[in-house]
């Protein structure tokens, strides 16, 4: 199977690369990525040699229907991804994510390739934290900020082309995730280097928002489980039931570095700030017997400590420009 990845040098996409190569020998992998602030070489550099990368953007038509021309199966989890900078300048949202969707829903609906959208559960919107319900495929879009319009639109453009063009697409709908080779900018990764750094860690509002956590090892085993077994014309609904507030995950870190309950400091809430995100994942694991395998958000927290204590050399870089960065919108209160 020849398999297009986009946005393979990124967080997800690069796990998702490497869980490739180790467990399927057979799959021969293309990487499309643009190499923007997010993407980064050195997350695929372990199995460079087993991996064609093209450096370039899926937003150019030309190049992506070439690639999808020479593919069984596109992969597609190329995004601009960052809510923060969404609020700051919501533009490059639209060029990657709705203009970068639709150039690979051209090229797949033209050489008849199999397509598999990755996208957030942050396209339902928000719940309220007492609210019993979770998400489910049939909840309604509501986006909030210009990244969760952005992934809704696209994901609406998936829909259309399988009704109206036939082509045969799954899209998923994933929580929170965490682990290896995530930016500096998120939420645990912007923690976890702080600590490392003997900086306080910042937490947005007062805390309370819940995310629905879940390791990128379980959510990448899910997305081929869709690959092999999904439904064309599906949505599946990938979490682990890692409901957790921001403040518990703060605290969890403090005790992990031995540091005091209450070393964090409150800043500035984000603009919009969707309250509680939640999964119900039944579909996926009744109609593809997925399970998650982490399911202690603890040592799954640990594990991710460890490996970015041990990989000071990837996130170095960009961190001061990253912190830079917020001090310019974001107070402490
Ligand atoms: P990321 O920001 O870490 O990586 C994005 C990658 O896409 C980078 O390598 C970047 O260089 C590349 N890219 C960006 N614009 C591009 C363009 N125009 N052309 C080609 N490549 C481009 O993102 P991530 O966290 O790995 O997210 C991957 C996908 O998963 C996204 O579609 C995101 O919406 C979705 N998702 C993420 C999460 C999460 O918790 N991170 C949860 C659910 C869904
Ligand atoms: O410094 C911080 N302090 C803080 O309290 C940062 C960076 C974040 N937060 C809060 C905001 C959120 O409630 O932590 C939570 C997680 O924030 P992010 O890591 O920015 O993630 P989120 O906005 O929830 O979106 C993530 O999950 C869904 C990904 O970035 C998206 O790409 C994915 O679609």
């Amino acid at each position: 199977m020849r398999l297009l990845v986009t946005g393979g040098a990124g967080f997800i996409g690069a796990n998702f690369v490497h869980q490739t190569v180790s467990t399927r020998p057979d799959v021969e992998v293309t990487v499309l990525d643009a190499l923007t602030y997010a993407g980064n070489r050195e997350s695929l550099a372990s199995v460079e040699d087993r991996i064609t990368f093209v450096h370039g953007n899926v937003a150019d038509e030309p190049l992506v229907d070439d690639l999808v021309s020479r593919s069984d199966a596109v992969v597609h989890f190329a995004a601009e991804s960052h809510n923060d900078n969404s609020l700051a300048d919501p533009e490059p949202f639209l060029r990657t994510n709705v203009m970068g969707t639709f150039s690979l829903l051209q090229a797949v609906r033209s050489h008849g390739v199999r397509y598999h959208h990755i996208s957030t559960d942050e396209v339902y919107g928000d719940l309220e934290l007492d609210d019993p319900a979770k998400f489910t495929e049939t909840t309604p879009y509501n986006p909030s900020s210009p990244y969760s319009a952005s992934k809704a639109s696209s994901d609406l453009f998936v829909c259309a082309w399988v009704r109206s063009f036939g082509i045969a697409a799954t899209i998923s709908n994933c929580s929170n995730n965490y682990g290896p080779f995530q930016h500096v900018e998120k939420f645990i990764p912007r923690q976890i280097t702080n600590l490392l750094d003997g900086v306080r860690p910042r937490l947005y509002g007062e805390g309370r928002n819940v995310r629905d956590w879940i390791h990128v090892e379980d959510h990448n085993r899910a997305v081929w489980d869709i690959l092999d077994r999904g439904k064309s014309g599906e949505t599946y609904l990938i979490g682990a039931d890692g409901e957790t507030d921001n403040r518990t995950v703060i605290a969890a870190l403090l005790e992990i570095f031995g540091r005091k309950p209450d070393d964090f400091d409150f800043v500035t809430d984000r603009p919009g700030h969707d309250l509680r995100y939640a999964i119900d994942s039944t579909r996926l694991q009744q109609e593809l017997g997925w399970k998650p395998q982490y399911r202690d958000f603890r040592s799954g927290l640990e594990a991710t400590v460890e490996w970015y204590r041990d990989n000071e050399q990837w996130w170095r870089p960009q961190k001061a420009g990253v912190e830079t960065q917020y001090s310019a919108s974001e107070k402490v209160v």
